[in-house]
């Protein structure tokens, strides 16, 4: 018989908080106040495609809530580090929550819970977090902990009634209900805390940082105890249990901190593009020659959406400064005989613009509403100043990240003050960004000598255009399609191969290495210079010089596998490690212009549109939601619509429909060889669904 995991006194105090919450709630009516916001409908909050998100005000009691959820997690999950038999494993495991809206308005919000992996909590968890969240009565709370208990891992460790430290890391982007929720949520994880559980919780509380960062505190968290753990039993010898402790926590602490994600992540880049500075001495390659004006990149002017993410990127700034200082100053002492001036070149250029005090955050800015209305931010301040640079937009939560650029030329025919000017928007979306990335670690895996032992392909969504699919099958870069949102994406990537590119159209993604493929690269890299030793000892003395200067080519390309590596952050897409990978392939690619990234194939038109329907939930969806089962008829109508004027088959049209997850309705979205056919056919698809579900 399985146990509960969570002791009785401690369930009963958590049940009585809540149910204290819920009698607060219908005295103070709150949620009658508010008009029913996009999420919640009935006093009902669904678990969404990442949590629960709705109007900052109806979240108090679903933060409390999410706290203790996350507190549990943290407190009955274990490291799954192969090298430790259950008895072993380290007891101290965290979990993470980030209190956010992500790309949604200022007066919404909402709460991610990160597992102790840094990942986003596991699907099998979300029925469970959602009675949780809504239980109303006494045997609805007794009810929905017994299925959340069932999922939680079922331990038969010698440590199951020792102490144990349940560590919960919060942060939130920079919305104004955000500290009030921390603070409801933190009560919420400490409700777990306490003699009768035996667990001593501990809240790390990081402050206003990106969802990513957030992620990584709580992967870095695992990873230094698994380390910590791995050496003293190397060390087998028995130290004294609190110096240990105290150590432990010492090592933790410095890899959790935000200096630690920012180091991380700066180093990688530095690295990635340490041969450049090398080429430079040098002269250019022979892709820099044959580009004009490729000596540096543009500086790329960045919309932060008025949120987090113009925060962080400042410290990545500093920090890159930092760095300067100390190279330049260390060369100035270096070469102070004959030098008294040292002029270093900037690492990365990037303007930033849209922060928080700019206005309120995801208003008029920020990825979501670039990619979707395919126009630059329209802030006051800023519109202009994007016009004829190089751009690049990210979310309020700085998760998803998209480039472009605006050309504004003279209108044709016109001069003079009267004249209209004509702008040409472009866009480097999700599918371009993962084109970019796998195609350059291809050519990293070929140089390297390991394209046969290493797979590499990318996972996408529906939402991706035709011509990207096309584009990957003619290069012969295999894709996998899986369902909308993060979590299928990085599990699809994870699952079909070894290095798995991933991104959604919408800019959310990265590239995830398996811990195999790392270790393939690693032990290669070590082959390479163990061999490239033993030849220079053989080697006359002058050619020694010269052989050490010159990097063999499968060298230089394992290094840069190893540099991108640590450039990305290994928990979640990251916004801000996608810029520095980007901003970092480019420069290798002899500082490739954006007309050229953007020109590598031409997108479909497309249209999505949003559908009101009685109850979203009627359609139901299979083949990755590009096709749909439910409401029977629904499928064959929308399949009889893309023959629109023409009898056979155009391979170019596609349609399909979908419910959100995270708003109250249907989106639809249509792709055709053109704007207008895009227009007439999504019209039609609208109204399929209008007849079909109401
Ligand atoms: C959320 C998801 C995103 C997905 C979007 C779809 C995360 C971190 N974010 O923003 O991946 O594309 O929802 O929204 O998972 P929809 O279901 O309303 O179309
Ligand atoms: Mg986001």
């Amino acid at each position: 018989m399985r146990t509960k995991r969570i002791d009785q006194d401690t369930r009963r105090h958590f049940i009585r908080l809540c149910l204290l919450s819920e009698e607060d709630k219908d005295l103070h009516g709150r949620k009658e106040e508010n008009e029913e916001t996009k999420c919640s409908s009935n006093n009902y909050v669904s678990y969404g495609t990442a949590g629960f998100r709705c109007h900052h005000a109806e979240l108090d009691v679903i933060a409390f809530r999410c706290g203790f959820i996350a507190s549990c997690v943290a407190a009955f999950s274990r490291t799954n580090a192969t090298n430790f038999n259950s008895n072993d494993a380290p007891p101290f495991t965290a979990a993470g929550i980030c209190v956010t809206a992500s790309h949604n308005e200022a007066s919404d919000n909402g709460l991610k819970i990160v597992d102790g992996h840094g990942n986003v909590l596991g699907e099998a968890y979300e029925h469970a977090c959602e009675m949780i969240c809504n239980a109303k009565t006494e045997a609805q709370l007794e009810n929905a902990l017994d299925c959340f208990e069932e999922k939680l891992p079922f331990l038969e460790t010698s440590r199951e009634d020792a102490k144990k430290t349940a560590v919960v890391y919060f942060g939130r982007d920079t919305r104004e209900s955000g500290e009030r929720l921390v603070e409801k949520a933190k009560e919420g994880a400490r409700a777990l805390g306490g003699r009768s559980s035996g667990v001593a919780v501990k809240i790390c509380d990081r402050g206003v940082v990106t969802t990513p960062m957030l992620h990584y505190f709580v992967y870095a968290h695992g990873k230094a105890v698994e380390a910590f753990y791995e050496n003293n039993k190397q060390q087998e010898e028995k130290n004294d249990e609190d110096a240990t402790e105290r150590s432990l926590w010492e090592k933790i602490d410095a890899a959790t901190q935000e200096l630690a994600y920012f180091k991380r992540l700066a180093v990688g880049y530095l690295s990635l593009i340490e041969e450049d500075e090398e080429k430079k001495k040098k002269g250019k390659n022979v892709v820099e020659g044959l580009r004009a004006n490729a000596t540096t990149l543009p500086p790329l002017h960045i919309d932060c959406a008025n949120g987090v993410g113009f925060v962080a990127f400042e410290k990545l700034m500093a920090l890159f400064d930092v760095i300067r200082e100390n190279s330049s100053s260390s060369e100035n002492s270096r070469r102070s005989a004959t030098t008294t001036t040292t002029t270093t070149t900037k690492e990365i250029a990037l303007v930033l613009k849209n922060g928080p005090n700019d206005g309120p955050v995801n208003l008029n800015c920020g990825s979501d509403f670039v990619q979707k209305n395919q126009r630059a931010p329209e802030t006051p301040s800023t519109r202009l100043s994007f016009v004829n640079q190089r751009c690049a937009s990210v979310d309020g939560d700085c998760d998803r990240l998209v480039y472009f650029s605006i050309e504004e030329g003279e209108e044709e025919g016109k001069e003079g003050e009267n004249s209209s000017k004509k702008q040409n928007f472009m866009l480097c979306d999700g599918d371009k960004l993962s084109i970019l990335i796998a195609f350059f670690l291809i050519e990293q895996l070929f140089l390297a000598g390991l394209a046969h032992k290493i797979s590499l392909g990318i996972a996408h969504t529906a939402y991706s255009n035709g011509a990207f699919t096309k584009f990957c099958e003619k290069n012969g870069v295999e894709t996998v399609c899986a369902k909308t949102g993060v979590k299928n994406v990085h599990k699809a990537a994870e699952e079909h191969f070894d290095i798995g590119v991933y991104f959604e159209s919408n800019g959310h993604g990265t590239a995830l290495f398996s811990d195999e493929s790392v270790k393939v690269i690693e032990k290669e890299l070590v082959d390479e210079l163990t061999r490239m030793s033993v030849e220079q000892h053989l080697r006359k003395e002058e050619e020694k010089h010269i052989q050490s200067v010159i990097l063999t080519t499968k060298l230089k390309a394992l290094l840069t596998l190893k540099a991108t590596i640590q450039t990305i952050n290994p928990a979640i897409g990251d916004a801000i490690s996608s810029v520095l990978l980007i901003e970092g392939i480019l420069r290798k690619k002899g500082n490739m212009p954006f007309q050229e990234w953007h020109a590598m194939y031409r997108d479909l038109p497309t249209k999505q549109t949003k559908v009101k329907v009685r109850d979203r939930t009627v359609i139901e969806c299979f083949d990755s939601e590009r096709k749909c089962l439910k409401p029977e008829g629904l499928q064959q109508r929308i399949d009889e619509i893309l023959l629109l004027d023409s009898c056979v088959k155009n391979n170019n049209r596609r349609a399909f429909v979908r419910p959100s997850g995270t708003e109250d309705i249907v989106r639809v979205y249509v792709e055709a060889s053109d704007a207008e056919t895009c227009e007439k056919i999504s019209t039609k698809v609208e109204e399929a669904v209008i007849e079909f579900c109401n």
